[in-house]
């Protein structure tokens, strides 16, 4: 497959400024009859040809003007010849929806039919100049079985419907937005809405419905009020109103990704609508919404303003991850949703930055796009415009983005594009910051200090890691937010300070004596700070900083020491049990500090995980242990247990007894199972009876799937009754018995490799159903005990998934790739193995786009 290039970046010879679209429904042969009026466009070289893009199509009939058109085929692509400045084009093409088993394009799920476009889908339907900054308005018609399909949905409007009298109906729809066709969309199926309108801040009344099967319609409300409340936020804090008199979301349950925010018709994963206390955890609900307000944002940032080409993809998707975060913590409190993300980006994108699949936010070639729908351009990205925010404060971005909804309205935009907007609006310099869109890999900054009088001289170091085809690098703008408080107790106030060369010395006001400096507060930039400050200092910093997210941070530093220098077997004895002492007084501390609310003492009850620690311990030359990693952090575990019992247990008779509707009750659920999973640490015989006692007595999802969770890892009678109960409750429920795969394929048991082979041959699996398919296989890849099993079974097995899904679904298996592809920064025996399965797979020959470049790439 060739190698696409963001350099080679050209505008379409082409301007299409209407599409016309015919539908005749069926789900094995759909009848397509597109009409594109084309016009030259001044902007661009002149050609007589029209490239049109197609994947797997093949034209009934191409006409010019209404005559028989010249027209060849190149490849997948259909090319045009048209003598004149503007002509208008039809084509009828057949798909097949059915035999669809990518999910691009038009395809079938669970009855109903629905598209997915973005990035290179619409080509499955039709022959279309399928990039994005082609914007064309859509007039679209269709018609199908009327019992089969009793709801037709477009993006836009609704402007005419009728019913043929023979069974059949059709509906027309107008998007009067010009739009890229990734963000086209249809549906049709036997589908109700829960409705509610929305009254925008200049008073137009918006129809905002939630399609799903009927017996799905109880559980819609949150996403309902989720999407009125992002709406809403969007008016206040982006200044972005809605504009359309309609909203649609349709849940799918057929999805390759989350969610889709096609144009006035988003279409969901049904794991981001369906939420009920009895069927989904507080860790679903915050999903539900997160994802809800992510496509709602997408209307300004994505849908208003697009994106030039698909290098662009950050300028969308990390503006709008940004814009997601920021309304989460609105909604449910700044600290512990940041602890939250930085903790997704560390465990998702640290280890993508740091090895072969590592590329800058702004990528600058690719084979597949697909394959950059990545934590580094959605998290990363958002980091990159969130460094822009701290510096500049939140009065002059807000003026930047103004500045930047404005300028860009109605265009394909690039990221450069949205850095101008910023520095102008704001009044900044954003010059050498242009380098986070350049260069991969994540920075470090070695710390050291000295007092001199009553001055801290802060020095810091930075070096941006070697990526591949990026050797050499320079030096970045780094904003930090730094507080140098003092071990009398006496708190430093907050500044921000930007390192932007390799090495510089800051001066920093002494609050007393005994300096302690807390650093990245907030978690101001996307690094990793390299600093052995003292266990004592550590502890000072969990108990006493004011900023709750450094709180947090001083207790992963004090693991992270720990438990590398527990799996790297370089700890004295005398080390070890004071590496212990000290987390376990921490721990003892967060559990009696009256002044924490359970929500945050939960975050400071989460262990580094085993992903973090692996990164950790792979630094410079040094290689990761998975298996020395586990054995340190279960043990770790078991101390804490051990020493701190009875606050263990007290803390989850206390959460337990805090009734599910009670405001303090998501924190004191997180607490509960915390505390339950260290308790199986030290003690199973009594961790088991008091899952057992917890599922049993539990009355929503949080406590069941918590219960099952600790009981999944311990080899113990209470384990297989209460998983058989799960299933015979939830057996009607595929978002739940999702779930119940997951449980399994996560847990520590022994025999987990063999439960997870057991489950891919349940009535229950199939390998068609993403969802179904990240349950079990996505979530053992994730497993760290059981993919690295030290005999290299699990990456078989994982590569087994990989070849077999490859075929059916290509993107779904390319992101079983880089589980694998981690293994030059693991131990020799493991990495060969894991190599090993890498090149098993290569050899395999004919496969997919995506999975060869991912494959290839590990092994370079
Ligand atoms: N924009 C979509 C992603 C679609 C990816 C398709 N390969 C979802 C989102 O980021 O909102
Ligand atoms: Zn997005």
């Amino acid at each position: 497959p060739p190698v696409i290039r963001r350099e080679d970046y050209a505008p379409f010879a082409w301007a299409v400024p209407t599409t016309r679209l015919d539908f005749r429904l069926a789900p094995d042969a759909t009848r397509v009859t597109a009409t594109l009026d084309v016009e030259r466009n001044p902007a661009a070289d002149p050609s007589p040809e029209l490239r049109l893009n197609g994947d797997s199509l093949t034209a009934e009939s191409v006409t010019v003007d209404g005559a028989p058109a010249t027209w060849r085929m190149d490849g997948p692509d259909l090319i045009v010849t048209l003598p004149g400045e503007r002509h208008s084009v039809e084509i009828v093409t057949i798909i097949d929806p059915s035999a669809n088993t990518q999910l691009m394009g038009l395809y079938a799920s669970n009855g109903m039919l629905c598209t997915q476009c973005e990035s290179e889908g619409f080509r499955r339907i039709t022959f279309f100049p399928d990039r994005p900054d082609v914007l064309s308005t859509y007039a679209v018609r269709m018609e199908g079985d009327k019992a089969a399909f009793p709801i037709l949905l477009c993006n836009g409007n609704r402007v005419a419907e009728g019913d043929n009298g023979d069974g059949t109906h059709w509906a027309e729809w107008h998007d009067p937005w010009p739009k890229p066709s990734y963000l086209f969309a249809l549906v049709a199926g036997d589908l109700v809405a829960n409705s509610k309108p929305f009254t925008t801040v200049s008073g137009r009344k918006v129809e905002c419905n939630v399609w799903v099967r009927a017996e799905d319609l109880a559980r819609t409300d949150h996403a309902l009020e989720s999407l009125h409340r992002s709406m809403k936020w969007d008016e206040e804090v982006f200044g972005r109103e809605y504009d359309l008199d309609l909203y649609n979301i349709v849940a799918v349950s057929d999805f390759n990704m989350g969610a889709m925010e096609n144009k006035g018709l988003n279409v969901f994963n049904t794991k981001y609508v369906l939420a009920d206390p009895d069927t989904a955890t507080d860790a679903d609900f915050d999903a539900v919404e997160g994802v809800i307000a992510h496509e709602y944002f997408h209307n300004w940032s994505g849908n208003r303003i697009t994106c030039r080409d698909w290098f662009q993809l950050s300028l969308k998707e990390g503006f709008t991850v940004l814009r997601d975060q920021m309304f989460s913590q609105d909604m449910r409190g700044e600290a512990v949703k940041r602890i939250e993300d930085v903790r997704i980006l560390r465990a998702a994108q640290f280890p993508e930055d740091a090895g072969p699949l590592a590329h800058p936010i702004r990528p600058d070639s690719y084979r597949e796009i697909s394959n950059f729908y990545t934590a580094t351009v959605y998290n990363k990205g958002a980091e990159v415009i969130r460094m822009m925010r701290s510096m500049v404060g939140e009065t002059r971005f807000r003026a930047g983005t103004d500045l930047y909804f404005d300028r860009h309205d109605g265009e394909a935009a690039t990221c450069e594009d949205f850095v101008r907007a910023i520095e102008d609006g704001a009044g900044v310099d954003l010059g050498q910051f242009r380098l986070w869109y350049s260069q991969a890999g994540t920075p470090r900054i070695a710390v050291s200090q000295m007092v001199e009088g009553d001055t801290l001289k802060l020095t810091l170091k930075q070096t941006v890691p070697a990526t591949p085809g990026q050797p050499d690098k320079q030096p970045m703008p780094i904003p930090l937010k730094v507080a140098v408080h003092s071990r009398s107790g006496a708190l430093g106030a907050e500044q921000l300070i930007v390192l932007d060369s390799a090495e510089q010395t800051f001066d920093l006001p002494l609050a007393g004596p005994d300096p302690v400096v807390s650093i990245n507060r907030g978690f101001t930039a996307p690094v990793v700070i390299e600093r052995s400050l003292s266990r004592e200092d550590l502890v000072f910093l969990a108990a006493h900083d004011d900023d709750p997210f450094a709180r947090s941070e001083a207790l992963q530093e004090l693991g992270v020491a720990h438990l590398v220098g527990a799996a790297r077997g370089t700890l004295s004895a005398e080390e070890q049990a004071d590496g212990e002492a000290a987390i376990i007084a921490a721990f003892r501390a967060s559990l009696a500090d009256a002044a924490l609310d359970d929500a945050m003492r939960g975050e400071l009850l989460v262990l580094p995980s085993e992903t973090y620690l692996f990164e950790a311990m792979a630094t410079g030359t040094q290689l990761a242990d998975p298996g020395a990693i586990h054995t340190a952090r279960e043990g770790l575990k078991a101390a804490i247990a051990t020493a701190l019992a009875g606050e263990l247990q007290a803390a989850h008779a206390r959460t337990s007894a805090i009734p599910l509707d009670d405001p303090a009750g998501r924190g004191a659920r997180k607490v509960k199972t915390l505390v339950l999973g260290l308790i199986a640490a030290a003690d199973p015989a009594t961790a088991a009876s008091l899952a057992a006692a917890q599922y049993d007595a539990a009355d929503n999802m949080t406590g069941r799937q918590g219960a099952l969770m600790v009981l999944c890892s311990l080899d113990v009678p209470e384990r297989e009754a209460r998983l058989a109960a799960f299933y015979e409750r939830y057996k009607d429920n595929a978002l739940v018995i999702d779930k119940w795969f997951t449980l399994q394929a996560l847990s520590f048991h022994p025999d987990v490799i063999a439960h997870v082979r057991k489950l891919a041959e349940h009535p229950d699996f199939t390998i068609r159903n993403p969802n179904r398919v990240r349950s079990l296989h996505m979530a053992f890849a994730g497993n760290p005990k059981g993919f690295h099993k030290a005999d290299g079974e699990g990456y078989r097995m994982v590569a087994d998934v990989i070849l077999a899904l490859d075929p059916i679904n290509p993107q779904t298996a390319a992101r079983f790739v880089p589980a694998l592809g981690r293994w030059r920064r693991i131990e020799p025996g493991r990495a060969a193995l894991m190599k090993a399965e890498l090149e098993r797979i290569l050899a395999s020959g004919n496969l997919s786009r995506d999975t060869f470049e991912q494959v290839s790439r590990s092994l370079e």
